[in-house]
């Protein structure tokens, strides 16, 4: 079937809620996709971080292929043998002391705003129904009606009302805003460590530390969203190492499967997750041993494959390329690990005309509000690659 014929039935059948670019890809190995047309495109989406593994990782592939076999869903009803070892697994890797896994990483964020209200009222004592989270001007954590409820961006909200209220939106990096807006009735800050859909935001040096000890010195619970800064993309593990704190609760997804399924996991560093009790939360698929078998290999060949390092190390010199480019439209070259970001001046007319070009030069990106383009490939990509990236990059940016 011709290219323009598959979209043609999407745009009929399939509610208008994307606005991809006009590539229908059919294949996928390590760095590279291909299109239907047989074009060859290295992918610096990844699927939003999802794939950090690289395309049909076959380690990964067989992991899926061998429990796909033998047992794919149990419901929680019942054990299965894969959960406690991606529990144990997950627990050695991050160190942390307990596990909830979901689906995807919107309930993730669910389930830690239902955990720390809990903890609000049984531990911390607030009064039932006065429970206050603090969030970021910025913020994305997902298109549930809650998380939407605390969102501050106008399309992700607009016409979804009634909202969920208990949330206080601060902004984002500024410690004295946050130490201002906590009250005795405040349970958590929500925070990404990187704001990824404002645009690759890192905030001031010593902001998470000062929010660590702000949530310490009040007794708040500090939720970190690592469902895109994770497992690897910025360079560490998790991007909390990079500033030396731990969370109380951590946010992990995408690539928690290597991209082949959707697999979340709330991580907890202390007793707060304790006060669930069973019946109070919950997942058809959650856990399921087709998902743990598949996270298990995924975030094995992250580590045993050198792929945390070759994101710091690929990262950096990526970014120093990208830094490199002539031209006058690029405000900022921004970003950590292989999360980088080049930002352009509003009068460039637009980063999505750059994605369009640089997907006819065979590299697929994809902008960010107006002015942002993203760059994040696969950790697995080599210094030939980037310069190969790079190349093109140039090439269309520095021709604009
Ligand atoms: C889409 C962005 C990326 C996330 C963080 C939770 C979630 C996400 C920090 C929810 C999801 C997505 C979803 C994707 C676009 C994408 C995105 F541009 F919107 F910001 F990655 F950069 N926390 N991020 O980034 O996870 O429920 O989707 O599994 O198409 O909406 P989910």
């Amino acid at each position: 079937m011709e290219p323009a014929k598959y979209i043609e039935i999407e745009q009929q059948l399939g509610a208008h809620n994307y606005k991809p670019l006009d590539v229908v890809l059919n294949r996928g190995q390590g760095v590279w996709v291909w299109d239907v047309a047989d074009n060859r495109y290295l992918d610096c989406l990844s699927a939003y971080s999802a794939v950090n593994q690289g395309h049909c990782h076959p380690k990964i592939v067989q992991a899926m292929i061998d429990q796909a076999q033998r047992l794919t869903l149990t419901s929680r009803a019942f054990r299965n043998d894969q959960l406690a070892l991606l529990y144990r697994e997950l627990c050695d890797l991050t160190r942390s002391h307990k596990v909830l896994p979901m689906n995807s990483g919107a309930e993730a964020v669910e389930t830690a705003i239902k955990t720390v209200r809990k903890w609000g009222y049984q531990v911390k004592g607030v009064p039932e129904g006065h429970a206050e989270i603090i969030v970021c001007d910025g913020n994305f954590h997902g298109r549930t009606i809650t998380i939407v409820s605390f969102s501050t961006d106008e399309g992700a909200r607009k016409g979804f009302g009634p909202f969920t209220p208990g949330f206080k939106v601060v902004p984002y990096g500024d410690a004295d805003a946050l130490a201002a807006a906590m009250t005795p009735h405040t349970v958590a800050l929500l925070v990404e460590p990187i704001q990824g859909e404002a645009g690759v935001v890192i905030p001031p040096a010593g902001y998470l530390q000062k929010a660590r000890e702000l949530c310490t010195a009040h007794n708040v619970v500090l939720i970190l969203d690592e469902i895109q800064t994770g497992l690897g993309r910025t360079g560490k593990l998790l991007a909390e190492a990079h500033e030396g704190i731990e969370a109380d609760l951590t946010l992990v997804g995408k690539a928690l499967s290597g991209g082949l399924y959707p697999v979340s996991a709330v991580l907890s560093n202390t007793e707060v997750m304790s006060v669930l009790q069973p019946g109070e939360h919950g997942s058809t698929f959650g856990g399921n041993p087709l998902a743990c078998a598949v996270a298990r290999t995924a975030l094995k060949v992250l580590v045993e494959e050198g792929m945390i390092e070759n994101a710091a190390e690929m990262g950096a010199y990526f970014k120093q390329g990208l830094a490199a480019i002539q031209a006058d439209t690029v405000k900022e070259v921004r970003g950590r690990g292989l999360m980088l970001a080049i930002e352009f001046h509003p009068e460039a007319g637009g980063a999505r005309q750059y994605c369009q070009r640089l997907k006819e030069q065979g590299l697929l990106c994809k902008e960010t509000h107006e002015n942002t383009i993203r760059f994040a490939p696969p950790l697995i990509i080599t210094r030939e690659q980037v310069d190969w990236a790079i190349e093109r990059i140039s090439a269309v940016i520095g021709a604009g």
